[in-house]
C-alpha cells in the first residue's frame, strides 16, 4: 500500500501523454517562470518549475514560460487544492528540487494519508474515465472542484485573487518552441499568502509556491534566473551522469536506448530523451534493435512535429499520428491475461524489413522499460529518426 502511494506522489509519468501569451505593462511589474526547461547537453523533460517558488505584490503578472520537451504542464491551484496540502506533506513534496520522494523510503501514516487525500480528491489529467477536459483546459471556480470528465464552462480568465476554490490553466497551448506562456494576472486586492501550485498532469512533485506580498520585497527577475539555473543543474545533473554512464556503453540496459535511466534515477524531476547512440551504424540487411527505457517512439520519415495532445471544445484527445503505429508497422502487444502484471513482461517487437520508403514509420507510443523493437535496414543511406513524444529526441541510421 505504502509504494503505491508513494508511487502516486513521485507519479513520474511513465506513460506520456502532450498549454496563453501576452505582454504586461513593463518595468518590473511581472515575473516569469520557468515551465520545464532545456539544457544544452542532452534533450529531457524537467518535471518543475523554475525556480520554484515566487514572491509577487498585488497588482502584479506571472508568467508561466514552458520549455517545449513534448510534455504538456498545468498551472493549477486554488482553495480546494490549498485545503488538501496536509502540513505533512509540504515539506515532502517541496523539500528538494531534485527529488521526489522515493519508492525506498518509509512514510509515516499520517505523511500516506495526505498523499492519498491529495492525489484521491484533486482532478487529475489521468482521470477514470480518461484524459480529463477540466485539467486540460483552463478552468476558473468560484465555489467547489471541477467534475471529472466535463470541461468547465468557458469564461475570460479572472486575476487571480486568492480566494477562487479551482484555478486552473489547462494545458500551458503550443506554440511553437517559444511562446507556450500561462500568465496570469495577480488582482490588485488579492489576498496575502502563500499558494500552492502544481502541474495537475505530472503530480504534487512539479510544484512550487507563489508568495502574494503587500510589503514584503519582492526578488528581481535576474534573481529568480538565478535561482532557476541553480534548480535547473541540480535537476540535470544525475541525469546528464546517467546518461554518459549510457554512451559509454556502461548502462543498465546495454545496447541501442530508446531513452534513459535507470532505477537509481527514481524521484528525480526529469528524465532525459536521447537515443543513444545518436548514430547508429549498421550494414546492409543489418537487424538493428533498440531496448526502450520508459516510453518513447521510434519512427522514421516523420511529418512536421505535432504536440500529442488536442484540446478542443470541450474534448481532450490524443493524437492518433503521434500514438499508434504507422505504416504497417508493428505497435506493442496487447498483454494477455496472463500477463497482467505488475510488473507486464517486456516484449520484444520486430518491424521486420525497411528501405526507407513509404511514408511515416512507426511503432507508436505504449511501451515501458525492457521492451525492444528491431528493423532491418535493406538499403544503404541514412536513415533520420525521431520520437513522436519529445520533439527533441532523435538521431539516425547509416546503413553502408
Ligand atoms: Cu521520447
Amino acid at each position: 500500500m505504502r509504494t503505491r502511494q508513494v508511487r502516486a506522489i513521485a507519479l513520474t509519468l511513465m506513460l506520456t501523454g502532450t498549454l496563453l501569451g501576452a505582454c504586461s505593462s513593463g518595468g518590473g511589474s511581472s515575473r516569469t517562470i520557468e515551465v520545464d526547461s532545456n539544457f544544452d547537453e542532452f534533450a529531457g523533460t524537467f518535471r518543475a518549475f523554475f525556480p520554484r517558488d515566487v514572491t509577487v505584490k498585488p497588482g502584479m503578472t506571472l508568467k508561466f514560460h514552458q520549455k517545449w520537451s513534448g510534455e504538456p504542464h498545468t498551472v493549477t491551484m486554488g482553495k480546494e487544492v490549498q485545503d488538501r496540502i496536509e502540513p505533512e506533506m509540504l515539506p515532502l513534496i517541496l523539500r528538494s528540487t531534485s527529488k521526489e520522494p522515493s519508492d525506498d523510503e518509509q512514510f509515516s501514516d499520517e505523511v500516506n494519508a495526505a498523499v492519498e487525500k491529495f492525489f484521491g480528491e484533486l482532478p487529475f489529467f489521468f482521470g477514470e474515465k480518461g484524459p480529463n477536459p477540466p485539467v486540460a483546459q483552463p478552468c476558473y471556480l468560484k465555489t467547489g472542484l471541477p467534475e471529472e470528465g466535463k470541461a468547465c464552462p468557458k469564461q475570460a480568465q479572472p486575476a487571480f485573487a486568492g480566494t477562487e476554490s479551482y484555478f486552473n490553466s489547462g494545458f500551458i497551448p503550443y506554440e511553437g518552441t517559444s511562446g507556450n506562456e500561462f500568465e496570469m494576472k495577480i488582482a490588485d486586492d488579492a489576498k496575502p499568502g502563500t499558494y500552492f501550485y502544481y502541474c495537475a498532469l505530472h503530480g504534487a512533485g512539479m510544484s512550487g509556491q507563489i508568495k502574494v506580498t503587500k510589503s514584503g520585497a519582492v526578488p528581481s527577475q535576474a534573481s529568480l534566473n538565478k535561482q532557476a539555473r541553480k534548480e535547473i543543474a541540480e535537476v540535470a545533473k544525475p541525469l546528464l551522469a546517467g546518461l554518459k554512464k549510457e554512451q559509454a556503453g556502461n548502462g543498465a540496459i546495454k545496447g541501442n536506448l530508446a531513452g534513459s535511466g535507470d532505477e537509481s534515477l527514481n524521484g528525480v524531476k526529469g528524465q532525459v530523451n536521447e537515443f543513444t547512440p545518436r548514430t547508429v551504424r549498421a550494414k546492409v540487411n543489418e537487424t538493428v534493435k533498440w531496448s526502450f527505457i520508459s516510453n518513447h517512439s521510434i519512427s522514421f520519415n516523420v511529418p512536421p512535429y505535432i504536440p500529442i495532445y488536442k484540446v478542443k471544445s470541450g474534448k481532450v484527445t490524443g493524437n492518433d499520428k503521434v500514438y499508434e503505429p504507422a505504416g504497417g508497422w508493428p505497435g506493442r502487444p496487447e498483454p494477455t491475461a496472463e500477463d497482467e502484471g505488475p510488473p507486464v513482461p517486456s516484449v520484444d517487437v520486430d518491424a521486420g524489413k525497411f528501405d526507407g520508403s513509404g511514408g511515416l514509420k512507426s511503432s507508436g507510443v505504449d511501451w515501458q522499460t525492457g521492451d525492444t523493437y528491431s528493423v532491418t535496414f535493406t538499403k544503404p543511406g541514412t536513415y533520420p529518426m525521431a520520437c513522436l513524444i519529445h520533439p527533441g529526441m532523435i538521431g539516425k541510421v547509416v546503413v553502408s
